[in-house]
């Protein structure tokens, strides 16, 4: 299997699926693309120049989301979306509105691993923080759930799909709610989370984007 991705400190597309597969202890290639590299890649695979693709068995699947439900499919037993069916539906559809939704978050808030940055409050991501303090609400009262910290008690796809939240939240001093804080603290704390930020820690000496490392 094989995982090709961008530079680690800023792209959240490509964190996604990584931490999913670490998270589940499953082995993988990584290849990190420089963003120079995106348009023949795409052209050589037909498909858009953009990453995350996994390659494995001969298929290439594109698309964050895509790849999360790939991996559920190969992997019944390490349950990337949980078994109880209703808490299923529910990190399905908080998956599917991360990757279709906070626009706000998402353009004003650029992840940076490594940097922690003011930006001016706006009425964008006062919306999207609202929107993840009922997400997160929406989980804690979810039956049938297992022990543990994270969205669904164990971790899951939409830990995966909420992943750089964390990042943005934290390196960007803004507030959701405790049972976020609570979340928060178990994703940073997670050591795939911890080896992904030495690599982007590590990047520094090769890979900057001014616009984005005031
Ligand atoms: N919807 C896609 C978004 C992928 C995406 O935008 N990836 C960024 C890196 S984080 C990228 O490849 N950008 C290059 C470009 O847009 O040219 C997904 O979920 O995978």
């Amino acid at each position: 299997m094989q995982l090709f991705i961008a530079f680690k400190n800023y792209s959240s597309w490509s964190l996604r699926p990584w931490i999913a597969l670490k998270a589940k202890g499953i082995a993988f290639e990584e290849t990190v693309l420089e963003y120079s590299e995106l348009d023949n890649f795409g052209a050589q695979h037909e498909i858009p120049p953009k990453v995350p693709v996994l390659m494995d068995q001969g298929l290439v699947i594109w698309d964050s989301l895509a790849i999360l439900e790939y991996l559920a499919e190969q992997f019944p037993e390490q349950a990337f979306w949980p078994k109880e069916k209703a808490l299923r539906a529910l990190a399905r559809s908080a998956s599917a509105e991360m990757h279709s939704s906070f626009m706000g978050l998402r353009s004003q808030c650029s992840m940076n691993c490594r940097k922690e940055r003011r930006v001016p409050m706006t009425v964008e991501i006062e919306n999207d923080l609202k929107r993840l303090a009922e997400i997160w609400q929406e989980f804690g009262q979810a039956q049938n759930k297992p022990t543990g910290a994270f969205l669904c008690g164990e971790f899951s796809n939409v830990d995966a799909m909420y992943a750089p939240v964390m990042w943005r939240v934290r390196n960007y001093g803004l507030t959701v709610s405790p049972a976020f804080d609570h979340w928060a603290k178990a994703m940073y704390e997670l050591p795939a989370m911890q080896e992904w930020l030495a690599a982007a820690k590590a990047e520094e000496t090769k890979w900057v984007l001014p616009q984005y490392e005031d």
